[in-house]
């Protein structure tokens, strides 16, 4: 039996979600192994995700929470509205099949904690693993539903409990997939601090593909085909501004919780400037600033930001590689970026 979902089942279980973008895997249980660590290794923090459960009945089934997994030592329920079970095949025939959560049991969608795998339910609406489990003939022998003396946490619409996963409980693999558009919209900064909107700086080597990768997730939220940022290829950054992008979900939709921060390359000559460079991330340098090699930012600058708030600062520096090139990156080139992140380092700071 096949054990990935083929496009049809894909397709069905974006509508249901209701988004249009690519699954990634995070976990497969036939390559990385039935264990809760690894699961959660792998799996936590992730935002909206969907695990997806093959087993010897050509039967296809799973669960989608929009909220977080986690490794709690003690193990706690999560409340999610928009969770569901669902059947994509029983006995290798398609049969899409969608079971809500009760308007009651919300509060009971997902179980997590750190020696269980994943857990749909107040009392396992689906079979789970609370150990490592080896595989027996291509098998891993998972533990049946518990339901007890409780009724169901997700909606049956008339099916036998054991409907879902065919009374059988052992599956040949079990998926978990992300779906990161959904994570990018829903993030939030820490809601401890001031900040509500997380401010991303990108930076690397001209023609790296900073200026692009901010088009590229413009675009992704707009809908359509988007190029604010002006890229290109030249010997010298066209980029000549240091810029800040909000990026809208849709074209009439809320603005996403973080802003991309895009900037010259570190090319040598002509290059941003280390001085500009600390004053970017000091949130000093007013958006739409020209950056000019012969006349760095200073206090005496108009619009320079004298008293930024936490708000204004570079959050987080994403390092940006053009893939193509870094086998062969030259030493310059890699000292010019460590010493920046050198930078970074001394005020705390974090860099991807
Ligand atoms: N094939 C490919 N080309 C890219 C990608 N990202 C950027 N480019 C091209 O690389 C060149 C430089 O990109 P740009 O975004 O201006 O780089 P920047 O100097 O870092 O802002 C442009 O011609 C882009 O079209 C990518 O992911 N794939
Ligand atoms: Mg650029």
């Amino acid at each position: 039996m096949d054990t990935q979902l083929n496009e049809e089942d894909k397709t069905t279980l974006l509508q249901w979600i209701g988004v249009e973008a690519p699954l990634s895997l995070l976990y497969k249980m036939s390559r990385d192994g039935c264990n809760p660590w690894t699961f959660h290794t792998k799996c936590d923090c992730k935002g909206p995700t969907i695990t997806v459960m093959y087993n010897g009945n050509n039967t296809v089934y799973g669960g989608y929470t929009s909220q977080n997994w986690n490794s709690s030592s003690n193990g706690y329920f999560a409340w999610d509205q928009r969770a569901f079970l669902f059947k994509l095949r029983y006995n290798g025939k398609s049969v899409a099949k969608k079971y809500p959560i009760k308007a009651d049991k919300c509060g009971y969608a997902i179980y997590c904690r750190n020696n269980y795998g994943p857990s749909f339910g107040e009392s396992h609406d689906l079979p789970y693993f609370e150990k490592d489990i080896s595989a027996s003939n291509g098998v891993y022998q998972l533990n049946r539903c518990n339901y007890g003396n409780d009724s169901t946490t997700y909606i049956m619409g008339g099916d036998e409990e054991e409907a879902i996963y065919n009374n059988e409980a052992s599956v040949r693999d079990l998926e978990y997939c992300q779906e990161l558009k959904e994570y990018v919209q829903n993030f939030c900064p820490y809601e401890k601090t001031s900040v509500d909107k997380a401010k991303i700086l990108l930076l690397g080597e001209v023609g790296s593909g900073k200026s692009s990768f901010f088009n590229t997730v413009n675009s992704i939220f707009a809908g359509f085909v988007t190029f604010q940022a002006i890229s290109g290829s030249a010997q010298k950054s066209l980029t000549n501004t240091f810029r800040t992008y909000h990026i809208r979900d849709g074209k009439a939709g809320k603005m996403l919780n973080f802003k991309l921060c895009d900037t010259k390359g570190l090319e040598k000559e002509g290059g941003i400037d280390p001085h500009d460079f600390l004053y970017i991330l000091d949130g000093n340098m007013p958006d739409k600033h020209m950056l000019n090699p012969d006349l760095p930012l200073s206090p005496e600058t108009q619009g320079f930001v004298k008293s930024p708030s936490a708000k204004d600062k570079i959050h987080l520096v994403a390092i940006v590689i053009d893939a193509t090139i870094v086998d062969v990156m030259t030493e310059e080139s890699i000292e010019t970026i460590k010493s920046f992140q050198k930078k970074l380092y001394q005020r705390g700071m974090i860099s991807l």
